[in-house]
């Protein structure tokens, strides 16, 4: 019987389980080679860690590996009921809170070493976390697809640690009764965005006004906004993200958020030194901010602050007798 041990959170709603011990072997280098040796040898595991029995569809695993950059506080790679993920901004938000509950680290900044590159995260005294995402861009402006059901849909693809089909005008109501056709139509945008020159597409983004102005009003009233410095909220909105595996993001994505925040600045909607409340689905929200990193190449650092909880300490039992030992497959 192998033994896993995990430690699960939420952030703004979205579980991560972060395992901390029990992990497969992956060798030396860096995050990236590791996740190669991971995706190639030990599926299985991933299966195990997050799919049904032990798991379900909306659960992101996040297995700690040894750093090859040795001023990384760790090393981190992200996987979900289908796939592995490049990134993934609410897991590392739950990942320094689970590594805060450990006592391994303390508030202040880290460094955190993934497949896609270095990430820095300050752990701030009340417990919400900031992260510094690899930078972001977009790849396309302005996208025409043919949706079979909805017609010609418009939208932006950009890069934020995963690559996001973001779309504006889609004439759907964003709201949680309506998460069905949410999940349909975007399932549909998904499927034909990589059939229609954008193969690299895993996550669709639905946009819309925030339901919930007063959270603007809310966080223009206080004195000293929450960890956006001296940044004034410029814009809140709304979205509704498809992750890979059909499961829908219950926080506002952090990496979705960080292409989001690449199209903006794109656009000239948000300049440096204004933030996005961008909220979920489930009204939660995380607060993005970016800089240039190169402003002629549309290249931008995306900052994007959240909360999250831990919610369990487990040991998962795999069991070679248990016919669902690996999880289910899909
Ligand atoms: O927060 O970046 C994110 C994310 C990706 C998939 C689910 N959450």
């Amino acid at each position: 019987m192998k033994k896993v041990q995990v430690i699960d959170s939420h952030t703004g709603g979205e579980p991560t389980r972060v395992v901390i011990g029990g992990g497969p072997d992956l060798g030396g280098g860096s995050a990236a080679d590791k996740l190669k040796v991971f995706r190639e040898r030990h599926d299985d595991f991933r299966r195990a860690v997050v799919n049904e029995p032990r798991g379900s569809d909306v659960l992101v695993g996040a297995l700690l590996v040894e750093p090859a950059d040795m001023s990384c506080v760790t090393g981190v790679i992200y996987f979900d009921n289908v796939t592995f993920l490049g990134m993934c901004g609410h897991g590392t938000i739950g990942l320094v809170v689970t590594l805060a509950h450990l006592g391994r680290i303390h508030p202040g900044e880290h460094r955190i070493e993934t497949p896609v590159g270095v990430v820095t995260v300050v752990l701030h005294a009340d417990g919400s976390v900031s992260l510094t995402n690899i930078p972001a861009y977009r790849k396309a402006k302005g996208a025409t697809i043919d949706v079979p059901g909805l017609g010609k849909i418009t939208g932006d693809v950009a890069w934020g640690g995963n690559w996001f089909f973001l779309v504006e005008q889609h004439g759907l109501a964003l709201d949680l009764a309506n998460v069905e056709k949410l999940t349909d139509a975007s399932w549909r945008m998904r499927q034909a965005a990589n059939a229609q020159g954008f193969p690299e597409v895993d996550h669709i983004v639905l946009l819309g006004r925030s339901r919930r102005e007063e959270t603007l009003t809310q966080i223009r009233n206080q004195s000293e906004p929450p960890h956006v410095g001296s940044y004034p909220v410029k814009m809140v909105s709304q979205n509704f993200v498809l992750c890979p595996g059909k499961a829908y993001d219950r926080s506002p994505c952090g990496t979705g958020t960080s292409a989001r925040l690449a199209c903006l600045a794109a656009d000239g909607r948000l300049a440096e030194g204004e933030a996005l409340v961008q909220e979920s689905i489930v009204g939660t929200h995380f607060i993005g901010s970016f800089r240039w990193l190169d402003r002629a190449a549309g290249k931008i650092i995306p900052n994007i602050t959240g909360m999250a909880h831990v919610t369990a300490e487990a040991t998962l039992f795999l069991d070679e007798h248990d016919p669902f030992c690996w999880g289910i497959k899909q």
